[in-house]
């Protein structure tokens, strides 16, 4: 049987990020200065193959400090955490590592200095995601309100209008961003921020390039969890981009084939916690079924690298 014609836009940059990177080496090189087992509070990027592949080395993923024995090293997941969590790994003398990623660490530092100076935090994030918890959480209880939405903002209720800044998620839509942003500043126009969003470099240039596809694309496919907030994203952008069919899928196995029955021109790209034998994995899918030809389209190019913290760098 001959194959039907098929062009793959392979979108460029995608998958892992600076963070996700440094995350992933923090905890093998932790189990490589302590052994195992080394425990780490949350998944340490949104990935079942990632964890997966530590766990077998010896990585014991839990949700809560508690969970932790005092005398094993832990580690905290690229997301953040709030800081009664380090606090508490201090006060129990466990030897700790965190790997939030540096630019949300920035994010933590900015809502710290606006609460410094006297200003109510509003955050820009989604409502139980670990990194809204953990940015939220470097403020005491309660001095944070969060906004999720454009109609969110027409009902907070702030202390005083006039002392007021925010901060937002890293990993959220620009576009929708954007509008949230625009909301605040018409409703509370002395409100301090970010020139636009805290919204990392990676976030950005992953949409950016699902942009620059999505509209040549009969079928989008974003390799990622469904609890990865920048995962999910790329769908929602694909979609609105003009790629009615964008779907996330772990892997291969996870693809619809019939769904994807005459298609002519498919997309494929995958959030920051992506690793990319998974992508090779769904490209070799493609085409295995049809006469594939790939196209990459690059619409930035990335050299972000994070050092890993120093006590990783240091022989044991
Ligand atoms: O995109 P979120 O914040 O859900 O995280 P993920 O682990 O998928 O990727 C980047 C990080 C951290
Ligand atoms: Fe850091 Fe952005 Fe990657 Fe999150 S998605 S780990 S903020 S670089």
């Amino acid at each position: 049987m001959t194959k039907a014609p098929l062009t793959l836009y392979l979108a460029a940059p995608r998958g892992f990020c600076a963070g996700v990177d440094r995350a992933i080496k923090i905890v093998e090189m932790a189990l490589e200065k302590w052994g195992a087992p080394v425990y780490v509070r949350h998944e340490i990027v949104h990935n079942k193959f990632v964890v997966d592949g530590l766990r077998d080395k010896g990585a014991v993923f839990v949700e809560e400090l508690e969970e932790c024995p005092p005398d094993r090293p832990v580690i905290f997941s690229a997301h953040g955490v709030p800081k009664a969590v380090p606090a508490e790994a201090a006060r129990r003398e466990m030897v700790y590592v965190d790997a939030t990623c540096p630019l949300v660490s920035k994010v933590h530092i900015e809502a710290a200095r606006h609460h410094e100076n006297g200003l109510q935090m509003i955050m820009i994030g989604h409502e139980g995601h670990p990194e809204t918890v953990g940015t939220m959480g470097q403020l005491p209880e309660g001095e944070v309100l969060l906004v999720e939405t454009v109609e969110d903002v027409a009902t907070v209720e702030v202390r005083d209008p006039a002392q007021l800044a925010f901060v937002t998620q890293t990993t959220l839509s620009i576009d929708d961003t954007a509008d949230i942003v625009a909301a605040l500043r018409v409703r509370f126009p002395a409100i301090v921020g970010p020139h636009k969003e805290d919204i990392c470099y990676a976030t950005t240039n992953r949409q950016e390039a699902v942009k620059a596809i999505a509209p040549d694309c009969d079928a989008l496919l974003v390799v990622g969890a469904p609890n990865s907030s920048n995962s999910k994203r790329l769908v929602e952008v694909a979609r609105k981009a003009g790629c009615s069919y964008a779907q996330l899928v772990q892997r291969a196995e996870d693809i619809d084939w019939r769904a994807l029955e005459g298609i002519r021109a498919v997309g494929v790209t995958a959030g920051a916690s992506a690793p990319e034998v998974l992508i090779d994995e769904v490209v070799a899918a493609f085409g295995a079924r049809f006469d594939m030809t790939v196209e990459k389209v690059e619409t930035a190019q990335e050299n972000v690298e994070f050092k890993v913290p120093r006590v990783l760098r240091i022989p044991a």
